[in-house]
């Protein structure tokens, strides 16, 4: 699937959230910056859960620079650049050094690691990498069922233990295989936790010093995969991961499910990571690499 027809698929995804940001706008819009407007703005955009800090900039902006007659798509307009002047920060291409490079996906349960996983070692590939898929997530044997799937699907290798193996023992292999077979990007999926688990969190320590030992350097990228369904609560499941394995980026997932796509904005502005990539659906080709000005048209505009 080509970029453009993801984008198509994105704002399909984002109907939800732009109806509601829209629908009520354009009911309260008379063809000039009047109380009503502001209100209804500061309105639709905490609905969308573009958060209070957000809406408050965005609101103060309308208010100082539109112009008291004004056109609809000056509105329009105005909304799109604070916005985007917010996201903007959050786009980062991702740059993999030279030689074996390692990406962990962590997150909570059923937040979209595995189907992740799988999504980006094909979008990989299709970057001329060699990926192998590893199945550290040995807690439910499901799982290592469902990445072989995968793998199989996108014609991707996948290495897996037998369910309730140690994960670091799983990535050692891993590791081994690929340096031994030529494999280049190696894509680690993950038990779905809880962050207030403890002995869980700690596990991921591990498996990142599985990755330097064995490698000499951190896994290149510590993705933490996010249900964009999940609002601002991304905010709280982030903390302790981070200082878990200390995260260097986001893969936003299900924002073709969500009401609150507009969440990004907070999310991103609190955690100061990158999103890597977004994700628009269950089918493998359902993934891109984030781009802040397709993201906010989206949003924006149908
Ligand atoms: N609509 C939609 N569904 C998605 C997306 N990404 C993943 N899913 C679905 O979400 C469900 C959970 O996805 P998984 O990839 O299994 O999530 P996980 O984080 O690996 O789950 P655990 O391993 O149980 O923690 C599956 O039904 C996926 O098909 C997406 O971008 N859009
Ligand atoms: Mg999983």
């Amino acid at each position: 699937m080509t970029e453009r027809s993801f984008w198509e698929k994105l704002r399909a995804g984002l109907a939800r959230t732009r109806e509601g940001l829209l629908g009520p706008l354009r009911a309260a819009f008379r063809g000039e910056k009047d109380e009503a407007l502001l209100l209804r703005l500061e309105e639709v955009l905490l609905a969308a859960d573009v958060g209070p800090e957000e809406t408050a900039r965005v609101v103060a902006a309308v208010a100082e620079k539109l112009p008291g007659r004004c056109a609809w798509e000056e509105l329009l307009a105005l909304v799109e650049a604070v916005l985007l002047e917010d996201l903007r920060g959050a786009e980062r291409e991702l740059a993999l050094p030279p030689g074996l490079s390692v990406l962990l996906f962590v997150g909570v349960n059923g937040s979209g690691k595995t189907t992740t996983v799988a999504k980006v070692g094909r979008w990989l590939r299709a970057e001329g990498r060699r990926p192998l898929l590893v199945a550290a997530d040995t807690f439910r044997a499901a799982a290592i069922e469902q990445l072989k799937e995968l793998g199989e699907a996108a014609g991707l290798p996948v290495l897996a233990h037998r369910p309730g193996a140690d994960p670091g023992a799983v990535v050692h292999d891993a590791l081994e295989h690929a340096q031994a077979s030529g494999y280049d990007a190696v894509l680690v999926d993950t038990a779905g936790r809880l962050q207030t688990k403890k002995p869980l969190m700690e596990e991921l320590g591990k498996i990142r010093r599985v990755v330097e030992k064995m490698t000499g350097r951190a896994p290149a990228e510590r993705i933490l995969v996010v249900d964009a369904t999940v609002g601002q609560n991304a905010i709280s499941q982030a903390q302790l991961f981070h200082e878990a394995v200390g995260l260097t980026g986001l893969a936003l997932t299900k924002l073709d499910g969500t009401a609150r796509g507009g969440a990004v904005l907070p999310v991103v502005r609190a955690l100061r990571l990158p999103i890597l990539w977004v994700g628009t659906g269950k089918d493998l080709e359902d993934l891109a690499p984030f781009r802040a000005a397709e993201f906010v048209r989206a949003l924006l505009r149908g």
